[in-house]
């Protein structure tokens, strides 16, 4: 049976405010159940402000604030600087901020953090459009999606922040999914233990935005995966290593099909993605 107060001992309490299946919820939780209590956090506007609530309402049991959605990247690495000059080496400094924050907004924020090289764990939850406004798409948007800024579907294809970061060269950057929450738990503690700036890159399910029932949060991220909607990879101080490699994937109209923001792509559309994919899939392949 559902035993309400084991759920509450995690470092993100009950009763939060985030819609029902929720993948951003799901992911929160196990990335702060590695981190530890050890932890300060920065967030920027966005759906992920609604587990630091209002006031003196937060779901959040460790230390953090919110910011503003330019510069997530630099307060995170103003507050580990300023930890150092009190001699403390210790506590993880966590920026999570969604792909607006990330890949528009506070872009030229997070390439600073990256180049000046400060120890700063960056996640980026990718829910691919500005949710907590009325999902407007964002550059992390993919191609054919519809959103309120884009209703009948993007035309262009998404930013690939990966490229980004690795360009930088990081120390270590990462994707992962609620897919295989095993893998991405074993990622968010290698970013932690990086001695130097790390970004993990994650794949968040939003019913609300991409119109799947709530029931279906893990089956649309599996179902990422295994087309190459969404690829498992990592990049380690120079190597870079494909975490899921299956036979052959899967066409991608199996993912789009399942949620209702595809509903208007064309079969043209459709063909393009899938040869975008393969070839994008076949370089990862042959750089690990
Ligand atoms: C400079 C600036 N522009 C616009 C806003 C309004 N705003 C608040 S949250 C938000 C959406 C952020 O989207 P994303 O980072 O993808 O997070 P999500 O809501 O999808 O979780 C926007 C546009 C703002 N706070 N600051
Ligand atoms: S809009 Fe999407 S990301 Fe935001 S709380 Fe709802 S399900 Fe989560
Ligand atoms: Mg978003």
């Amino acid at each position: 049976m559902f035993d309400i107060k084991s759920e509450a001992k995690g470092l993100v309490s009950h009763g939060v405010s985030a819609c029902a299946g929720c993948g951003l919820e799901l992911i929160i939780r196990n990335v702060l159940e590695i981190l530890g209590e050890d932890t300060l956090i920065v967030i920027p506007p966005g759906c992920s402000a609604l587990f630091c609530g209002y006031g003196n309402e937060t779901a959040l049991k460790i230390g953090g604030f919110q910011g503003n959605l330019e510069n997530t990247a630099a307060y995170a690495a103003g507050i580990k600087a300023g930890l150092e000059m009190q001699g403390n080496n210790h506590t993880t400094v966590l920026a999570f901020a969604g792909d607006g924050a990330t890949l528009d907004i506070g872009i030229q924020s997070l390439s600073g953090m990256i180049e000046r090289g400060d120890k700063v764990l960056y996640i980026c939850y990718d829910n691919e459009a500005y949710m907590n406004t009325g999902i407007q798409g964002s550059s992390s948007t993919p191609q054919g999606a519809s959103t309120t800024t884009t209703p009948g579907g993007k035309v262009t294809p998404r930013k690939d922040l990966m490229q980004i970061v690795i360009a930088h060269r990081i120390p270590y950057a990462a994707t992962a999914s609620p897919a295989n929450l095993a893998d991405l738990k074993r990622k968010v503690k290698k970013a932690k233990e990086t001695d130097g700036p790390a970004v993990l890159h994650i794949h968040t399910p939003c019913p609300t935005g991409w119109a799947f029932h709530p029931s279906k949060t893990i089956k649309i991220s599996k179902a990422a995966v295994d087309t190459g909607a969404w690829m498992l990879y990592e990049y380690d101080n120079g190597t870079l290593k494909v975490n899921y490699k299956p036979k052959s994937l899967k066409p991608v109209g199996e993912y789009f099909k399942l949620q209702g923001r595809f509903k208007n792509i064309s079969q043209e559309e459709v063909s393009i993605i899938q040869e975008n994919i393969n070839s994008r899939f076949n370089e990862l392949l042959l750089g690990s």
